[in-house]
């Protein structure tokens, strides 16, 4: 059997993927993004499992697509192996994701965060595009995700020049939700998770879904799909347990059916 360059392991109902390849800086090779992708969509058809935690290993979170591995691509391995088809996958995640960052975050590692729905750095956290310092550019979402969260002016900023993002500057920027002291980062993240992890798993679905979508359509075309999704949700027991739990005046215990 091939080396592995992920860990996996759940604790209740989160399911964690940690970047094992520390001496690396968690640098993110082919074969590492497939086994992240994989298993997240092992974690999102699991009904045991309600929330996905990606982290890394040792000092970083990643420090971008593994360069010893990308110097050697042209644009005809690019097209052919189309490796990006993997990063497409990530996007079709129902689970609410979550990115557990602390120390670099970097390129493609960046991107990995960005492609979660939500992001909780340590205050070591660095964010920062340094392609063009490499000749490139960000090429799994950097440039879209990005300018979504902090506008094209300073995300031309960062990306022409690849400075670092520190931890404080992207929360002011809305890059990420939650900020945290490095040693609680673990805590934070899972007190975070757990506390979605209560909520109706099938309402979070229809909720992502309709939120995804406000980034990409007209108002009118977005709140046709919100409406869809509002009376779908009361096809669920868990709208029926909702509102009963509430008349009844006690906690509702969700199972996502
Ligand atoms: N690729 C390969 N190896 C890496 C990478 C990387 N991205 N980052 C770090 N490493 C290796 C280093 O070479 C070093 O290995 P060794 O011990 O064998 O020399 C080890 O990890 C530790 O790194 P450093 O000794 O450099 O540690 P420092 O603390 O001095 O520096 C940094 C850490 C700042 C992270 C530094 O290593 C660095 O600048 N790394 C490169 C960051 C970078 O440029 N990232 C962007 C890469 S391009 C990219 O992401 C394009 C994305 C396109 C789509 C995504 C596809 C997956």
């Amino acid at each position: 059997m091939s080396e592995s360059f992920i860990n996996a392991r759940t604790a209740g109902s989160i399911g964690f993927i940690e970047l094992n390849r520390p001496e690396s800086a968690n640098a993110l090779n082919r074969q590492m993004v497939k086994e992240i992708v994989n298993q997240a969509e092992t974690f999102d058809a699991d009904n045991a499992i309600r929330v996905i935690v990606i982290q890394g290993k040792g000092r970083a979170f990643a420090a971008g697509a593994d360069i010893e591995e990308m110097k050697e691509e042209t644009p005809l391995t690019f097209e052919m192996d189309d490796p990006f088809a993997d990063w497409d996958r990530l996007t079709l995640i129902h689970k609410p994701l979550i990115a557990s960052v602390h120390g670099f975050a970097l390129g493609g590692g960046f991107e990995l965060a960005l492609h979660c729905d939500l992001i909780i750095a340590a205050d070591n956290a660095e964010f920062g595009f340094p392609e063009v310092t490499l000749g490139v550019m960000p090429g799994a979402g950097g440039t879209q995700f990005l300018t979504r969260a902090s506008g094209r002016r300073k995300a031309l900023e960062w990306i022409w020049t690849g400075n670092r993002i520190l931890a404080k500057t992207a929360y002011d920027y809305h890059i990420v939700n939650r900020l945290t002291a490095k040693e609680l980062l673990d805590e934070e993240t899972i007190r975070l998770a757990r506390e979605i992890a209560e909520r109706a798993p099938i309402a979070q679905r229809l909720i992502k879904e309709a939120v995804v979508h406000a980034e990409d359509v007209s108002l009118k075309d977005g709140m046709k799909l919100e409406r869809k999704n509002f009376y779908l949700a009361f096809a669920s027991e868990d709208q029926k347990e909702g509102m009963r739990a509430f008349s009844e005046k006690r906690k509702p215990f969700f199972k996502g059916v």
